[in-house]
């Protein structure tokens, strides 16, 4: 059996991670940052070296495209993730499963074979959606979800807009999005949960993933001397936000559900030590397998806030991002079983907890994910780690698949 070069997987994965670093060493590439040109121009640089033909499209998805003369035009099979990071990143979320989309389409060029349709590696544009919400934005502008004009137009946390900060870094491309309709869409990607680690599972199935909700809430009261204002006298800000989150929290702690809420920016207005808060800005994530169930906690929390507004306090709700649960394609999942059965690997089918660009892509085209373990499930964080062997093992499982779907010729 083929297998990849691990040390060129390896070597690449912690050479991007070394990309856009700051002062404390903390990884942070947001949307369309400069240091995301960093981890781009890094990429393109070996999309290059590869051979592949690079394409970016309007809303700056990065593709590498391996075709030839007897399979040009045909759809490809598209491998993508992501390589835009979080605050304070691991170096594994999304760069591990472009990385090895890319080191998959190396080795079987190298290999001699020609398949009978393209092989594509995408990265697309601002998956994590900290800058610019919602998250997945390239692949749900690629996937016709919204509108290519809408998503230039967002507004991100800085005030600037995507298309300005795409333009000014280099990556406003001239692509249509959805200018390659893949035949079937394949995303690697670490975890980030616990399951696979617990269980001693070196591989996931992943089989679906759960609905993403997401809420920028405001609340306005009355500014006041923190010193001189009686309790019973107070229109608090702050505290009205503490009640949300503290209900929020215990909600979803208390459901025999896998619902999970989190509260993750605040802020406040003046912000200042002896001023009782005039507002108080944060945002909602929840989260569900069950669309139902989902609703019901949007519903739930709509009600909670409109008693806080029973109590003078004025509240505001934007929507950031509303995504369905996705499950992907059958076959592609049963694909990966029977890859990973024939390497010996035991594997499990799973719903992820985080978004990923293939529940968009898979408005598109058969779709399914292979996960590998995080250590202590940790993610969105710099103690994010697989072991290597972990990595490996995911990267030949994924070249198993691809070169089962690519229908080799001689
Ligand atoms: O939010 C998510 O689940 C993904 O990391 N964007
Ligand atoms: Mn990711
Ligand atoms: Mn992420």
């Amino acid at each position: 059996m083929i297998a990849i070069d691990a040390p060129r997987l390896l070597g690449r994965i912690r050479e991007l991670g070394a990309v856009g670093r700051d002062g404390e060493g903390r990884l942070i590439r947001l949307a369309a940052s400069d240091t995301d040109r960093l981890g781009r121009d890094l990429f393109i640089g070996w999309l290059r070296q590869a051979g592949l033909d690079v394409a970016i499209d309007r809303i700056g998805n990065i593709f590498g495209v391996w075709q030839s003369a007897d399979n040009a035009g045909k759809a490809p099979l598209l491998i993508g993730s992501h390589i835009d990071t979080v605050i304070d990143a691991g170096i594994y979320d999304g760069c591990y499963g472009v990385l090895a989309g890319l080191e998959v389409i190396e080795t079987l060029k190298a290999s001699g074979l020609s398949p009978s349709r393209p092989l594509a590696v995408a990265a697309f544009t601002n998956e994590e959606g900290v800058r610019f919400s919602p998250d997945m934005m390239g692949s749900l502008v690629y996937a016709g979800g919204i509108d290519v004009e809408a998503a230039l137009a967002a507004v991100g946390t800085d005030g600037s807009t995507l298309g300005q900060e795409l333009a000014r870094i280099g990556y406003a491309g001239d692509r249509e999005p959805g200018f390659l309709k893949p035949h079937i869409y394949l995303e690697l990607h670490i975890e980030q949960g616990p399951v696979l680690e617990r269980e001693g599972i070196p591989i996931g199935a992943v089989e679906s993933l759960q609905g993403i909700s997401w809420q920028r809430i405001t609340i306005d009261g009355v500014a006041n001397h923190a010193g001189t204002t009686p309790m019973s006298m107070r229109r608090d800000a702050g505290y009205a936000a503490a009640r949300v989150v503290t209900f929020l929290h215990d909600r979803a702690a208390a459901s025999n559900s896998p619902t999970v809420a989190t509260v993750g920016t605040m802020r406040f207005e003046p912000n200042a030590i002896n001023v009782i808060p005039s507002r108080a800005v944060f945002t909602v994530d929840l989260r569900d397998p069950d669309e139902q169930r989902l609703q019901a906690e949007e519903a739930a929390l709509a009600v909670f806030l409109e008693q806080l507004a029973a109590d003078g306090i004025a509240v505001t709700v934007e929507r950031l991002a509303r995504f369905e649960p996705v499950v992907f394609d059958r076959q592609v999942v049963e694909l990966i079983e029977a890859a990973a059965r024939k390497r010996g690997l035991v594997s499990r089918r799973m719903t992820s907890g985080a978004g990923h660009d293939a529940q968009m892509i898979a408005r598109i085209a058969p779709a399914a994910m292979i996960f590998v373990p995080s250590a202590g499930g940790i993610s969105h964080n710099p103690r994010e780690h697989t072991e290597d062997a972990e990595l490996v093992a995911g990267a030949n499982i994924l070249l198993d698949v691809v070169t089962e779907l690519a229908e080799f010729e001689g």
